[in-house]
């Protein structure tokens, strides 16, 4: 079997609070190669997982990046989504603002990164008796971004190996 090593970027994007850092710290636990870019405002964490694609084994490093602070789309730096190749748009179950904001997210995005796969995570799943948002609405947003969604919980633990593992997927498609 061959073996293949690749890096990629990925990045995290969401109004402040929704858990972009908590599924990080949810996610990779191997903290060791932090790295904070205090002129970018962003922190890049290391995660190296091996994936499958045909007959080929892929050793993929993914570069996660995360905005430091709180920062509203439109004030974040362009090197933070040059280079991107996979992105994961975080939004709050409980505040619908932050469902709003999401369009406005990935249209900058794409402007410097390009038309890179991006999935939605719907997080803070397990505070779903206080959701502000119906499955008709996500369904709504989610079409017009044309991205797929998932429920996730940086709290439970719900769905974060599995946005993470898909993202991956993409970004060795
Ligand atoms: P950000 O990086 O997007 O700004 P953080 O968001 O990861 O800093 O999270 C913001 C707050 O939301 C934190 O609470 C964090 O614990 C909480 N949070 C993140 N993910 C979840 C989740 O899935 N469920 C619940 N219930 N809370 C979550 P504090 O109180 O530390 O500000
Ligand atoms: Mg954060």
């Amino acid at each position: 079997m061959v073996t293949k090593n690749i890096t990629k970027k990925i990045c995290l994007l969401g109004d402040p609070a929704v858990g972009k850092t908590s599924l990080i710290h949810r996610y990779v636990y191997d903290v060791f190669d932090d790295k904070y870019l205090s002129t970018i405002g962003a922190k890049i964490t290391k995660k190296a997982l091996t994936l499958e694609k045909g007959e080929e084994s892929v050793n993929l490093t993914m570069l996660v990046w995360d905005i430091a602070g709180q920062k509203v789309f439109g004030n974040v730096h362009q090197t933070y989504y040059r280079g991107a190749e996979g992105a994961l748009l975080v939004t709050d179950i409980t505040r619908k603002d932050t469902f709003e904001n999401a369009a406005g997210w990935v249209s900058e995005l794409f402007r410097i990164a390009g038309r890179i796969p991006v999935i939605m995570l719907i997080n803070k799943f397990d505070l779903k008796d206080h959701a502000a948002v119906n499955q008709e609405y996500v369904n709504t947003i989610a079409g017009r971004l044309g991205v797929p969604y998932l429920f996730t919980s940086a709290k439970s633990g719900l769905n974060v190996e599995t946005a993470f593992k898909s993202i991956a997927e993409n970004l060795i498609a």
